[in-house]
């Protein structure tokens, strides 16, 4: 899935604008986020690993705001069961018609069925692995208790709902200790300060996280019986919620 570097924010910009994933992003997005999101890699495959575990004959497995459907490649070739389907949703045209190409040069050995939309709108049912890595964070706080709502609803009893997000920490102290760590593994994977400071201008108004409790609370608050946090580097989390 390789594309072009990341040198997006490289040079110094005049007028700021709200970061969009467009056709720019959706080139450079394999290496900008390999070199943004620590462990992402590692995440990936384990996302794999974990659904085989919670898979089930004859359900859905969606991956919601899937970019180049990286999630949605670990799926397909983790997942044993028969009868499955991979439905991989994602509002940009320009992630979709990519993710087109990246899923048609992979083994075709389980349907994935790309969708063009918002998540807020798609319907969720007969989900035994639902797979947010890195969405819920962009869409607006107050439709995150309704989406994941919608998530424990249409899914399956036992089924797993795995949500990676950026996180923020009440403590001063620990919000800016992630945030300095995260700017240094950045730092280390090439991006210069300036880079790093514009990229973080423009998402400023279009990422907005939350802090570890009040995913937590809202995951129980939708009746997920068992929320726990498997995995953390810095501000980077993902927890996994059974129904
Ligand atoms: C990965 N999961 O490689 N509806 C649908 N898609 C959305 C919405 C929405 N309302 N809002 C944002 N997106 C991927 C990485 S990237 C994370 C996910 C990042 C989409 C957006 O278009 C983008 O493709 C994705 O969510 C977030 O594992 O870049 O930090």
């Amino acid at each position: 899935m390789a594309g072009d570097k990341d040198n997006i924010y490289a040079a110094p910009l005049q007028q700021m604008v709200d970061f969009r994933f467009d056709e720019r992003v959706v080139s450079v997005f394999p290496d900008m986020i390999q070199r943004s999101v620590p462990g992402y890699a590692t995440l990936i495959s384990n996302i794999g690993t974990m659904a085989s575990r919670y898979v089930q004959a004859n359900s859905h497995c969606y991956d919601l705001g899937c970019s180049l459907g990286a999630v949605s490649l670990s799926l397909r070739h983790a997942i044993q069961q028969p009868d499955c389907k991979i439905i991989a949703v994602d509002n940009s045209q320009a992630m979709i018609a990519k993710a087109r190409d990246v899923l048609a040069e992979d083994e075709p050995s389980l349907p994935v069925e790309l969708l063009c939309a918002d998540i807020n709108a798609v319907t969720i049912e007969k989900a035994s692995v639902v797979v947010m890595n890195f969405t819920l964070q962009f869409i607006a706080p107050e439709l995150r208790l309704a989406l994941i709502q919608k998530i424990y609803e249409g899914m399956l009893p036992e089924g797993i709902l795995i949500l990676s997000e950026k996180l923020a920490f009440d403590a001063p102290q620990t919000n800016q200790f992630h945030i300095d760590s995260h700017h240094d593994f950045k730092r280390a994977n090439g991006y210069s300060d300036l880079e790093i400071s514009q990229k973080r201008s423009a998402l400023e108004k279009v990422l907005i996280p939350e802090t570890l409790s009040q995913h937590q609370t809202r995951l129980q608050q939708a009746g997920f019986s068992f929320v726990e946090k498997w995995y953390q580097c810095f501000n980077f989390v993902s927890m996994v919620a059974v129904k």
